[in-house]
């Protein structure tokens, strides 16, 4: 059996991480050789029922499931974390505009990336979910000098897996014949579901589908998804997200399937003229730990114009936390 790898939660008693807790101990995400020890961190009025979730995972005897700690505090949480998945964010609140929650969820993500910085392991890999999870993910980056741009990410997955199961159930396909899909830009409304570049079973997507559906349809749906399932269920996404993060990881980690392509948030280094430093959500492919962007996709004006209305936005949260990032 191998040495068991160090994996820190956050808002580890919220909806997400109940979904995922529970595959991640499975070995869904690191392996079904890879024993876990998971380092679930909460706010201390939590502690109890994260307390009680602990107790259902130890209930379920999971063979890779080596220990479970549990932390009020990110500072002990982080220690030592090979791993870790930044789920817990302040929800928006009655009144609160989009500048109030991009300020105090910059305070949270300030402190996480001190924490990282100081606590983790050198290597460690992160994964932003809470929102608004490009912008906390440039924070908390900027905040860990000690680790590079390239070891925190944003998910941007839970988008890409939208998009190819819309796109599924209107083509009539399996989701696995179908490859090429990307997700550009932003986790939020403006983002960009392009496909320009999917295929199904080998077939390029856009000579079987309406350009009208397309634009005025499909882009849209996959855009407010997240609206849809909210107004629908009361409650936002928990179950998908859960399974974009197990995606996520487990592609980053064990490296995507050979000839996939995925889209993960990560730091910009200019690449089809995006500007560097932001975190938009790019096509990958991930080997030996390493997530590298798929160059030279031809891109129309139509997706040149739509990438720019994502970054614009980005560009734009960037510019309301600045003056709380260190220079
Ligand atoms: P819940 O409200 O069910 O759970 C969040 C948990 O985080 C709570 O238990 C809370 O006590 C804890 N928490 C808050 N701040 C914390 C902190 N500073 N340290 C530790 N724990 C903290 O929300 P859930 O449905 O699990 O969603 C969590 C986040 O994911 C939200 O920000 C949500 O907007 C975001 N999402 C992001 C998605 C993505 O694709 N990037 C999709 C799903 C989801 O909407």
């Amino acid at each position: 059996m191998r040495r068991p790898v160090r994996i820190a939660i956050t808002g580890a008693a919220g909806a997400i991480s109940n979904s995922l807790l529970f595959q991640l101990a499975d070995g869904s995400m690191m392996g079904d050789d890879q024993p876990v020890i998971l380092q679930l961190i909460e706010m201390p009025e939590r502690m109890e029922a994260l307390r009680g979730l602990a107790m259902e995972l130890e209930d379920c005897a999971f063979p890779l499931l080596h220990t479970i700690t549990l932390h009020d505090n990110v500072e002990e949480g982080f220690n030592n974390a090979h791993y870790a998945i930044l789920i817990g964010a302040r929800p928006r609140g009655p009144g609160m505009e989009r500048r109030d929650l991009l300020e105090v969820n910059a305070e949270i993500f300030t402190r996480q990336g001190k924490a990282l910085n100081d606590h983790a392991n050198r290597d460690v890999k992160v994964l932003v979910v809470g929102n608004p999870a490009n912008t906390n993910a440039l924070i908390a980056s900027r905040n860990a000098p000690r680790l590079s741009p390239s070891q925190f990410t944003a998910l941007t997955r839970l988008d890409h897996n939208r998009a190819k199961g819309i796109l599924a159930n209107h083509t009539g396909a399996n989701p696995q014949d179908i490859d090429g899909i990307i997700v550009w830009g932003n986790h939020s409304t403006t983002q960009f579901p392009d496909l320009h570049h999917a295929r199904v079973l080998g077939e390029p997507v856009l000579n079987q589908i309406d350009d009208g559906w397309y634009k005025n349809e499909f882009i849209p749906r996959v855009q407010t998804r997240g609206g849809q399932i909210i107004q629908a269920r009361g409650v936002s996404s928990a179950a998908s997200a859960a399974q974009a993060v197990i995606h996520h990881m487990r592609d980053w980690v064990l490296g995507t399937p050979s000839g996939q392509v995925v889209s993960m948030g990560i730091v910009s280094d200019g690449s089809y003229g995006i500007t560097k430093g932001i975190f938009y959500s790019f096509p990958v492919r991930c080997n030996y730990g390493r997530y590298q962007i798929v160059r030279g996709l031809q891109l129309n004006d139509f997706s040149l114009q739509m990438m720019k209305t994502t970054e614009t936005e980005l560009l734009e949260e960037k510019a309301a936390v600045e003056h709380l990032l260190p220079a």
